[in-house]
């Protein structure tokens, strides 16, 4: 970066100062992740200079010849891996492309049905506070108070009782498989459509490590920066009959101009996605989850679900001393970041609720396996048993730091923090 060094040290420090944050830190915050030096190379690159409403083939602009190469290269890779019949990867996020879902299949008014938000749903699968709650109506499936999963046989009454035109499945804050058949069946037996939102969980779907919700859904949605591992961005793939629809939805419905840097890069991480390593990487995603979990679980934590499937853990904090936002903050002063979250049925607020979220994506980026996961374990709860503590959360964070710098981050060069 030796153009932007000169041009603006100000930001220059601050990036520098974030790389260094993420090389030494142990980051399990679960819809993170560090993507490949090629990724970043094609997301920072002078395709951000082009503008190209439409589609291949069908461009507003000339000048085309490259972009409409990249762009189709992008889709047609997300189809193979995903066993898709049609890829849009123009939405800009994962809540655009989850709106631009519902605008292609709903009409205002029109009912969706998603996980509670305080369950591990997500703001845009119909929660008050964002528009998919109010330009349409939402009814939400909880999680069951005993087992922390979700229970189909609720799902179904619920949706034959509220008669949604969508289902969602999906979440942010879940720890096991989501049963993708059970929701096509459902959504069929109403006439309703199955949008699974998989932004989570995509790079695990790809590494075969948890079901594919094709061919059971309608519509998929997905991230590329969590566990696929590209840069933020996102997709939107479905059924050919549906395509059009959902084309016409992010453009011009909702969007002008793609990020064609954004486009090339998830067409690497695509890329790297179909690799023999990127299955081994999935695999090792979830075996490090569950060694995290066990480290905790020995150590008396209570895990949502009583455990995973998945690249993430659950804790309910309430018997212990802090709350999840106390653990939390806590956790970043010794160099383990995540982040407080409620758990369902969580009688605290968002703002300070009895959770916190951990996850494995990023770690396991950096080759970290159960050896590390078993001493991160060791390290949470020793923080949490002595969240007032300074002295012990700096020699924590001594530790963590020793560690990280022992797993160099894809992206990330120890030279390059070190200059
Ligand atoms: N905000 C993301 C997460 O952290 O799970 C989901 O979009």
């Amino acid at each position: 970066m030796k153009e932007l060094k000169q041009t603006d040290p100000e930001v220059f420090r601050l990036i520098q100062e974030e790389a260094r944050y993420q090389l030494e830190s142990v980051r399990l915050i679960p819809s993170e992740n560090y993507c490949s030096k090629a990724v970043l190379e094609a997301n920072g690159s002078i395709l951000t200079n082009k503008y190209s409403e439409g589609y291949p083939g069908r461009r507003y602009y000339e000048g085309q010849r490259y972009i409409d190469e990249i762009e189709t290269l992008a889709s047609q890779r997300a189809c193979a891996l995903f066993s898709a019949e049609h890829a849009n990867v123009q939405p800009y996020s994962g809540s655009p492309a989850n709106l631009a879902a519902y605008v292609a299949l709903l009409k205002p008014g029109d009912t969706i049905m998603g996980l509670a938000l305080p369950h591990g749903g997500h703001l845009t699968h119909g929660w008050d506070v964002s528009v998919t709650g109010t330009l349409w109506r939402p009814v939400r499936y909880m999680v069951d108070h005993e087992s922390g999963r979700i229970d189909y046989n609720q799902v179904r009454d619920l949706a034959k009782r509220e008669r949604p035109r969508v289902i969602v499945a999906g979440a942010t804050a879940y720890p096991r498989e989501l049963d993708f058949k059970a929701f096509g069946e459902i959504a069929r037996e109403i006439d309703a459509y199955f949008l699974a939102d998989i932004a989570h969980i995509a790079g695990l779907v790809v590494g075969g490590v948890h079901p594919s919700p094709f061919p059971h859904a309608d519509v998929v949605t997905t991230t590329t920066h969590k566990t696929l591992r590209g840069p933020r961005g996102a997709m939107i793939m479905c059924r050919k009959t549906l395509a059009d629809r959902l084309d016409r939805a992010v453009f011009p419905g909702l969007q002008g101009g793609p990020h064609n840097h954004t486009t090339a890069a998830i067409a690497v991480a695509l890329k790297e996605a179909a690799t023999p390593a990127f299955k081994d990487y999935a695999r090792q995603v979830v075996a490090n989850a569950q060694a995290l979990a066990e480290a905790l679980l020995e150590r008396s934590y209570t895990l949502v679900s009583g455990g995973t499937d998945n690249h993430l853990v659950l804790v309910d904090l309430t018997n212990k001393q802090v709350t999840g936002k106390q653990a939390a903050k806590a956790l970043d002063r010794a160099g383990i970041v995540c982040n407080y979250n409620t758990v369902p049925y969580d009688p605290r607020k968002p703002f300070n609720p009895s959770g916190i979220r951990l996850g494995s994506p990023a770690v396991t980026s950096r080759g970290m396996g159960t050896a590390e996961m078993k001493r991160i374990g060791a390290w949470i709860d020793d923080v949490i048993s002595h969240a007032d503590d300074e002295a012990r959360l700096a020699k924590v964070a001594a530790e963590v730091r020793e560690l990280c710098r022992g797993f160099p981050a894809p992206g990330i060069l120890l030279e390059d923090v070190d200059g």
